[in-house]
């Protein structure tokens, strides 16, 4: 009787980019043990911490199951029908009375790992019309996007290092060990740098830390905060003095090229080396090590984008790679060819543009339709015309998550009416008068439609539900096509399937156009059991691999993906230039006129003097942001929200290893415990993020008991990058004294 009620299921991790194979026991309705799938063709069986965790997060006692309605400073569980009801009343009155950009969206990071992010946020916010959408983008990869956008004529085209076959990576501000990745998907990514150390190549680290990643590196260099734009226009000015240029197989393809030798004036290795604390001499040597290599590739993450030249930095990551003739060929860094995508007809198109409209009070420009987060708190307290009343999270904590958060909580506490499409009441959703909890990942399907457009193998997998509906739960698909629904003026009543129908026949109708026939032909076709999954087939048969609804046979469907449990390999990454370039030029447009100008501000802060003592953060392999604190499993054992200080700046501060220290910064004050390391540089203090679970009205009893301090405190919202709007979160003056 037990054994028949045990089975096995094969589902995509949802908590990293890494996008791992997982093979689950379920017994009675409850995943009891995660395996890696051995048989997965990109993650070939490959587990981390996080993932072993994955139905003790689902399980987890916590975890909201029923909506909940704010009373007085109580929340109290309700019906679904009378949550949304709620919804209505306290957002429709606003939206009547002030206007569309009285509501406020913020969409967290979790959106990139549902299928109802990628699916159906996009309706709900054209339906909402607010010009005050917020995401956690602008504390993450907004200047990649930026950067991406003025070179490639898409924010979206972004190219990942080849790790599978390159000889040389240089990887600036990332620490795969513990991260395992991002914008770059590549599970199992510390045994992938293993493999090119294997095969003879090397992989170098540039961080203020001498991280896991960098400990496992052929070569670290530690970097001042902030400065990496340095070294790269370093190298950059390098590659030209030295007749170091060399395109390849891109000449013909790239513009800009004698512009980008004229902005590398004046950022000769020794000047820079000043600024970012990295020898001359390496500097040189890294350039002629990229350009030397049979083949090579620059990575930069967090440490590139969260600081202030981010957009600069990123592009710099991109133009090294551009002059040594590495973008687009194997080895190098290429673009992906996700399988729910078309590759395009032909190269050329509108381009890429920002600032289409500005925020109300600090005149930020919009990116990407947003507006940067850092700016969010201006918005909901500065009254006029246009002020933030209400607020909609989807799948956010930016009261740990953004700049001045302790800023940023107050706000929340003055609006009129918030709404949280979130699993946890926690430090943000405590302020909601409504919390609509979506299903547990069990009970959702799953396609990565953000990271297999950044995966570094081509590749493509669904995962259907493990588990059937739950008797209380919604599912995250119909919860936003309610709040669409309500935010559109049809109604708290209206059957969210209606929603559903309408997606998808927009769906056909452009996929039907562009193929010059009837959308109701191909409607009986299209297959799936649920909303989501029945976007997804339409998506996938008409994408780069389809079938073309049978035309081609072999090509890709949802039920092929149904049927191939451990997910369909699509092989390495191909060459895609010109075919992916949409700048007007066709080319890649290297000195785009916003880009050159912002070089300037660079140039005038090159002679600054540095900061005494700057704060970076760090991520641990067994956290995820602010969210997952609340498995036992992940937070045992010692303390790890320490702040960690050089033994130097320890003796100097009269900081003991241990002993409480205040750390205090332009936005605010906080009191964490000191960890005396080298790992860090001298004039580096890190501590980590996504901590600070002690703020009242939560119901996350395990991260209250392990609550930490929350960095962004500390974290200054009047520190952005102009171009992406991105907070800098890395690099941020403080002074520390013994508490
Ligand atoms: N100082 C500093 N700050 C940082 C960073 C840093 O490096 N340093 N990193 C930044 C980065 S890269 C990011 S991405 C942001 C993250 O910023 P946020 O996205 O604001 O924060 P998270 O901690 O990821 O919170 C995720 C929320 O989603 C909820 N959630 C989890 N799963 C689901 C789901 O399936 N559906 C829904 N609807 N909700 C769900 C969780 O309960 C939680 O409330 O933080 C940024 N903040
Ligand atoms: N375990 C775990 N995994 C995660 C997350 C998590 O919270 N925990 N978050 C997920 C998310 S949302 C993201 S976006 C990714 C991020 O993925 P990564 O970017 O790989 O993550 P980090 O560990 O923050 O690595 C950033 C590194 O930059 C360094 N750094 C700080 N300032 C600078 C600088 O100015 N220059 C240089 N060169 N380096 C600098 C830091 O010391 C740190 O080691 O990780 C994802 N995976
Ligand atoms: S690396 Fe990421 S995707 Fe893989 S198991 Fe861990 S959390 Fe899940
Ligand atoms: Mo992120």
């Amino acid at each position: 009787m037990a054994e028949a009620t045990t089975r096995t299921a094969y589902r995509t991790c949802p908590l990293c980019e890494a996008a791992c194979g997982l093979q689950l026991t379920v017994r009675d309705e409850r995943v009891v043990t995660v395996r890696g799938d051995r048989d997965h063709v990109f993650s070939h069986g490959f587990l981390c911490p996080k993932g072993a965790t994955f139905g003790q997060l689902c399980d987890d006692p916590d975890r909201l199951r029923a909506p909940l309605v704010r009373r007085g400073d109580r929340h109290e569980e309700v019906g679904w029908d009378e949550a949304f009801q709620a919804v209505e009343a306290g957002l429709r009155p606003i939206i009547e009375r002030y206007g569309a950009d009285a509501v406020a969206f913020y969409l967290g990071n979790p959106n990139v790992h549902t299928m109802a992010g990628g699916l159906y946020l996009t309706p709900l916010l054209r339906a909402a019309g607010s010009r005050n959408i917020f995401s956690a983008s602008t504390v993450d990869q907004m200047p990649k996007h930026v950067s991406c956008g003025y070179l490639y004529g898409s924010a979206l085209a972004i190219p990942v290092p080849d790790v599978d076959r390159t000889d040389f990576l240089l990887m600036l501000g990332a620490n795969p060990w513990e991260s395992n990745g991002s914008l770059a998907t590549a599970a199992d990514f510390p045994g992938r740098l293993a493999a090119i150390q294997a095969r003879g190549g090397r992989f170098v680290v540039v961080d203020p830390r001498r991280t896991r990643t960098a400990e496992h590196a052929d070569e670290h260099l530690f970097i001042r905060p902030g400065t990496d734009a340095y070294l790269l226009f370093g190298i950059v000015h390098t590659l030209y003095e030295e007749g170091l240029v060399d395109l390849g197989e891109l000449a013909g393809h790239v513009s800009g090229v004698a512009e980008v030798r004229e902005l590398a004036q004046g950022f000769t290795p020794e000047r820079v080396a000043a600024a970012c604390a990295v020898p001359a001499e390496r500097i040189r040597g890294l350039a002629r090590e990229l350009a030397a290599a049979p083949t090579a590739a620059v990575y930069g993450r967090i440490g590139t984008c969260t600081v202030e030249f981010g957009t600069l930095t990123s592009w710099l990551v991109d133009v090294v790679n551009v002059l040594t003739g590495n973008l687009d060929r194997p080895g190098g860094v290429m673009f992906p060819m996700a399988a729910h995508l078309r590759p395009r007809t032909g190269a050329g198109g509108k381009g890429f543009r920002a600032g289409r409209w500005h925020s109300r009070v600090r005149g930020l420009p919009e990116v990407k339709g947003e507006l940067p987060v850092a700016t969010l708190a201006d918005e909901i307290e500065t009254p006029g015309d246009g002020q933030v009343r209400a607020f909609v999270t989807v799948a956010g904590n930016p009261v740990l998550s953004t700049p001045n958060s302790a800023r940023l909580d107050r706000a929340l506490g003055g609006l009129d009416f918030m709404v949280s499409v979130d699993p946890y009441l926690n430090e943000t959703t405590r302020h909601a008068d409504v919390v609509l909890p979506p299903t547990d990942a069990t009970r959702k399907g799953h396609y990565d439609f953000s990271f297999l457009a950044l995966a570094v193998r081509n590749f493509a997998a669904y995962s259907p539900p493990v588990l059937p509906p739950g008797p209380a739960g919604l599912d995250e698909c119909d919860i936003l096509a309610r709040l669409t629904l309500i935010v559109a003026g049809r109604g708290a009543g209206t059957d969210p399937a209606v929603l559903h129908e309408q997606l998808l026949g927009q769906a056909l109708d452009r996929v039907a156009a562009a193929a010059g026939i009837e959308a109701a032909v191909l409607r009986p076709l299209v297959t799936g059991d649920h909303p989501a999954e029945r976007l997804l087939d339409v998506a996938l048969r008409t994408g780069a691999y389809g079938d073309q609804f049978g035309r081609r046979p072999d090509g890709l469907s949802l039920a092929r993906l149904l049927a191939s449990p451990h997910g369909v390999d699509l092989g390495p990454l191909q060459p895609r230039i010109p075919e992916v370039l949409q700048t007007p030029s066709g080319t890649v447009e290297l000195a785009a006129p916003p880009i050159a100008a912002d070089v300037e501000r660079l140039r005038a802060a090159l002679g600054r003097r540095p900061d005494d003592l700057v704060l970076v953060g760090r991520r641990h392999l067994r956290s995820n942001n602010s969210w997952m604190h609340n498995v036992p499993a992940l937070v045992k054992g010692r303390d790890r929200c320490t702040l960690q200080v050089h033994p130097a700046d320890a003796t100097r501060l009269a900081l003991a290893d241990g002993a409480d220290a205040e750390v205090r910064s332009r936005a605010g004050t906080v009191s964490a415990r000191v960890e005396v390391t080298d790992r860090v540089m001298p004039g580096v203090v890190s501590l980590p993020h996504g901590w600070g679970h002690d703020l009242p009205g939560t119901r996350m009893p395990v991260a209250a008991a392990h609550p930490g301090v929350n960095s962004n405190v500390l974290t200054d919202e009047f520190a952005i990058d102009v171009l992406s709007g991105n907070s800098v979160l890395n690099g941020i003056p403080v002074e520390i004294k013994p508490a």
